[in-house]
């Protein structure tokens, strides 16, 4: 079943709804309405055609066959990577090394550049909104070197309390790790005045992009971040990619993540020297079908144009402050001034994982909990939340139907 939605004043809603086949399933008996978008995207046709494409004509390993499938593979495998470049605004390919995800791309940076560069008595920064794949790296990074780990504080409205972060930054920095789009309250933080300061003392700047790359335009270039991370499968695209962005000179000096093919220029019983970027940081097979298929997403996005995007997104969450408010017991988690498509909420006397299954049983997807930030949920003194995400293929007529859901919640739960 097609759910009808309204034209949005710039997009065809309807008509990006059916490049998305999963939004024809039901979901208890209704008509699947998704907002768990900040966990992972749904994905357009051209994505899933791409994977089958794939397999179908051209599976092979990459880099090392001379066979027409490998060389075809080859081609296309390197096609996402001059497509990252230019998404991001890269200033080469080499500085574009392919992961599994934002997780690895971070643990890539604290084990690699990490382990080289960080002694005794060091500081790192990060923030009191991150994921905890921005925090379990960096502590047990500062456990083994004996370093220490500084948090920025927020304020009541979730945006970080720049003065302290002013306060922290000294010639002990050494690497400041900060979420660009906090996951749990949709805050936008100011990174590239933030990367200057960092920059002002020497210190490192790495960009947690994972739920920024699909919302904002991205330019490192112009950001100045030293390292930016980010998930193809929160993009529209596959899961088990991701891209680690790091500047040349800093990826040229630090040493290989994992060892084995690839990363080698030349093996002997003996010793090892390495391959250039961006191979030293891609050990083995990568995960081929799903690179080439992040291209199609790339494109898809390209082709609606991320500002436009961005505008009904910005319409789909200051339409959902609006509604949800109006809804008695119910508190918004997360009032920044700049903030992008994630609604977070508590509604008294209900406990968020009973507000997800009753909204389940309604077709609506949410996430509920502590969404992997739990420093975060401490901070407001709450054990989690409610969280509605958006996306471009999202409308108003789903935001009432969440809105009705939620009623309903209050009625039984209150
Ligand atoms: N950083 C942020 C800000 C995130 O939101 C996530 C995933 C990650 C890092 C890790 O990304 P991964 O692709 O390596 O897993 N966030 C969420 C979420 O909000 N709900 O599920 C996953």
């Amino acid at each position: 079943m097609n759910v009808s939605v309204p034209k949005s004043k710039s997009l065809d809603i309807t008509a990006i709804r059916q490049e998305f086949p999963i939004l024809n399933r039901e979901v208890k008996g209704r008509p699947l309405i998704y907002l768990d978008n900040a966990a992972t995207t749904q994905k357009p046709q051209q994505v899933i055609d791409a994977l089958i494409h794939y397999y179908t004509n051209y599976n092979a390993n990459i880099h090392r066959g001379i066979h027409t499938l490998a060389e075809e593979a080859t081609a296309a495998f390197e096609q996402t990577r001059d497509a990252v470049k230019s998404f991001i605004g890269a200033g080469s390919r080499e500085e574009i090394i392919f992961t599994r995800g934002t997780t690895e791309g971070i643990n890539l940076v604290a084990y690699s550049w990490g382990r080289k560069n960080i002694r005794t008595g060091d500081e790192i920064i990060i923030s009191n909104m991150e994921h905890h794949s921005n925090i379990v790296p960096w502590q047990l990074l500062c456990e083994e070197k004996g370093a220490v780990l500084k948090v920025i504080p927020i304020n009541d409205n979730g945006e970080l309390i720049q003065e302290e972060y002013e306060k922290m930054l000294g010639p002990k920095t050494k690497l400041v790790s900060l979420v660009h789009v906090s996951n749990a309250l949709g805050t936008v933080n100011p990174v590239k005045q933030m990367i200057a300061r960092a920059h002002a003392v020497g210190a490192v700047f790495m960009v947690d992009g994972a739920q920024s790359a699909v919302h904002l335009e991205i330019n490192v270039t112009d950001l100045d971040c030293d390292f930016f991370a980010f998930s193809a499968h929160k993009l529209y695209g596959p899961t088990g990619v991701g891209v680690l962005y790091g500047k040349r000179a800093l990826l040229e000096s630090m040493p290989p993540f994992q060892a084995g093919g690839e990363m080698i220029k030349e093996v002997t019983l003996q010793k090892t020297t390495f391959n250039d970027l961006p191979y030293k940081f891609e050990a083995g097979t990568p995960n081929i079908a799903d690179v080439i298929a992040f291209k199609s997403a790339l494109h898809f996005v390209h082709s609606i144009g991320k500002d436009k995007i961005r505008k009904h997104e910005q319409d789909l969450m200051d339409y959902a402050h609006l509604e949800l408010e109006k809804i008695p017991g119910l508190t918004i988690i997360g009032k920044a001034k700049e903030k992008v498509s994630v609604v977070s909420f508590v509604i008294e006397k209900a406990h968020p994982q009973d507000i997800g299954i009753l909204l389940d049983n309604r077709g609506i997807a949410v996430r509920t909990g502590h969404h992997c930030a739990q420093p975060l949920m401490d901070r407001f003194c709450i054990p989690g939340t409610a969280r509605a995400s958006f996306a471009v293929y999202n409308s108003r007529y789903e935001i009432d139907e969440l809105v009705k859901g939620l009623q309903r919640v209050v009625k039984i739960l209150s």
